[in-house]
């Protein structure tokens, strides 16, 4: 059984994050995701997300291809994370290329390239007229 972790707000979920999260599911049998919380959502991105982590977690949580959810409070607490969920894979989209080499002592570490031309923010704008 290969178990597979990754990380992500998830926040106004779209097909960038569907794809990473499908690709992710791929490379093993089982898919673990941890949803940052509002507070780490924060302090990356200095605002609020559009839906709340409850909001958040219940959508991924719902994906056919992730088996479970838990909410990841800190950036520091990854190798943590790796460890209490026996994860054989850590999978990041590219964006997050090298900064997270230090955990290839506890698992694999694997960078997938990102959907181009979506984001989360780039939506806001569109709704919101800019
Ligand atoms: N993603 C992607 N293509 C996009 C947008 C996002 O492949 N066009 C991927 C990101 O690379 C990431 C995942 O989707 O692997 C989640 O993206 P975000 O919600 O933006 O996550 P982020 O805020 O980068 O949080 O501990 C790490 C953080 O929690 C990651």
């Amino acid at each position: 059984m290969t178990t597979v972790i990754t990380f992500g707000t998830f926040d106004v979920l779209h097909v960038g994050h569907v794809r990473v999260l499908n690709r992710a599911a791929a490379l093993g049998d089982r898919l673990v995701v941890g949803v940052s919380s509002d507070a780490l959502n924060f302090s990356k991105k200095g605002r609020n997300p559009v839906f709340d982590q409850d909001e958040r977690t219940e959508i991924v949580s719902n994906l056919k291809v992730v088996d479970a959810v838990f909410v990841e409070e800190s950036l520091e607490q990854k190798r943590e994370y790796v460890l209490e969920h026996r994860a054989d894979i850590l999978v990041m989209g590219d964006d997050w290329t090298g900064k997270f080499d230090f955990l290839n002592d506890v698992c694999r570490v694997i960078y997938l390239p990102r959907t181009p031309s979506v984001s989360t923010t780039a939506i806001i704008e569109h709704i919101s007229g800019g």
